[in-house]
């Protein structure tokens, strides 16, 4: 639990400094912002709770390769997004692992090391309204590059900040 902690205040001090740079210029937000245009199906250059939740269950089904309705750690690490290889280019896969335990720490809310189907909605769910800063239930791009948890953690990893 001290581990996580001592994560989490850098994540969110990582976060109040993003939030000031509108502009991509590391592979890891490039990566963010083309997955932002995946989860948009409606292309307005914002996504709603709807494209949001639709995105995260679509997720979850591809990590759950033995389609047990549940994500074990093994499930939830070998999915990847494509951080993981700009992180062993950036020579920092030991802080992508650890992200990812931090993450999948977050989803398994009851902490039986496997993430159920609501574990993950609800953590969907709080972490959309945590990125929503005018909570006017759409993430717009900035919203969703500096406030989703799942890139701030990402990017603090391998950006190092
Ligand atoms: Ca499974
Ligand atoms: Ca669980
Ligand atoms: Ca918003």
């Amino acid at each position: 639990m001290r581990k996580l902690l001592e994560w989490v205040i850098p994540l969110t001090l990582a976060s109040a400094s993003w939030a000031q740079n509108d502009g991509c210029d590391t592979p890891g937000c490039e990566l963010a912002d083309t997955i932002f245009g995946e989860v948009d199906k409606h292309p307005n250059s914002s996504i709603d709770k709807g494209e949001f939740l639709d995105f995260g269950r679509s997720v979850f089904t591809s990590m759950d390769s033995n389609e047990d309705k549940s994500v074990d750690f093994e499930e939830f690490s070998t999915f990847d997004f494509g951080f993981k290889a700009i992180a062993q280019d950036a020579g920092r896969p030991e802080a992508y692992d650890t992200a990812q335990r931090i993450l999948f720490a977050m989803f398994d809310r009851d902490g039986n090391l496997s993430i159920a189907v609501v574990e993950f909605e609800a953590v969907m769910n709080a972490d959309f309204h945590k990125a929503d800063l005018d909570n006017d239930e759409n993430l717009t791009r900035a919203e969703y590059l500096d406030g989703y948890m799942i890139n701030i953690a990402y990017r603090a990893a391998l950006e190092g900040q």
